[in-house]
């Protein structure tokens, strides 16, 4: 396939993306839903924080759950546990989730039963940014054993962030996680963005991520109803 030939295929695919990813977020607004995706590197702890989201959560909320994976459905069992509604996409070589395969993966639930939507990307730091779902939030995880110069390594996926959550914050001392540089990084790569350091294991650091989440909720929620600042 020539260069040019190429082009007009990516093209047109994005254009097709943005068109489904609109449509969804019409929907998910006129539903009512609150739709969170969260997006990092591979075992960066992206299912351990949807549970404790769950775990705290669903109590009070409504919450179904999207997962990705390259194969297998080893996370939307785990997630299953928790009593939630849960859709796993196996995405094959697909780099990344695109706003199609939400679509196809939600047909037949009730939107407008839920309060939260989770969705969580396919294990990558590159591509994952490349595709809007049609969510209100977008969180990008960075785990402490990864290198705090992850962020300039892969700006794209957190130029286009809402949130950054630090996680495994119980292994810092072990892992040697530099805090101030990992911030100071996040901070010039995208200014001025929330970030949160927590440990899904211990739930330490959560219960400020879990206000936020829901802080955020209620904003849409007013915004839709016209309430004034
Ligand atoms: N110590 C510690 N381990 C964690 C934490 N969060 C996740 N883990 C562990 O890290 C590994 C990967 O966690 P997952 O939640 O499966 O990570 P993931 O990002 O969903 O992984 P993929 O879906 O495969 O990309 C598991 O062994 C978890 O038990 C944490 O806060 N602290
Ligand atoms: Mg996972």
């Amino acid at each position: 396939m020539s260069a040019a030939r190429l082009a007009v295929v990516g093209r047109n695919s994005l254009t097709y993306n943005e068109r489904v990813a609109r449509e969804l977020r019409e929907r998910f607004r006129s539903a009512g839903v609150f739709v969170a995706s969260v997006a990092a590197s591979a075992s960066s702890g992206k299912t351990a924080l949807l549970e404790r989201t769950l775990e705290a959560l669903l109590p009070t909320y409504q919450i179904a759950a999207v997962v990705a994976d390259p194969a297998g459905d080893c996370d939307a069992r785990r997630l299953a546990r928790r009593q939630a509604l849960v859709r796993q996409i196996t995405t094959g070589t697909a780099a990344a989730l695109d706003a199609g395969m939400v679509d196809r993966v939600i047909d037949g639930w009730d939107l407008e039963d839920l309060d939260f939507l989770l969705i969580e990307n396919v294990g990558t730091l590159v591509g994952a940014s490349s595709y809007e779902l049609g969510e209100d939030l977008r969180v990008v995880l960075v785990s402490v054993t990864d290198t705090e110069d992850t962020t300039l390594k892969y700006p794209a996926i957190f130029k286009c962030a809402d949130a950054a959550v630090v996680t495994k914050m119980d292994l810092a001392d072990a892992a040697d996680f530099n805090g101030d540089a990992s911030h100071r990084n996040i901070e010039a790569v995208r200014p001025g963005i929330p970030v949160f350091e927590v440990s899904a294991k211990t739930g330490w650091g959560m219960r400020d991520y879990l206000t936020f989440l829901e802080t955020r909720r209620l904003e849409r929620t007013l915004d839709g109803l016209g309430v004034a600042e």
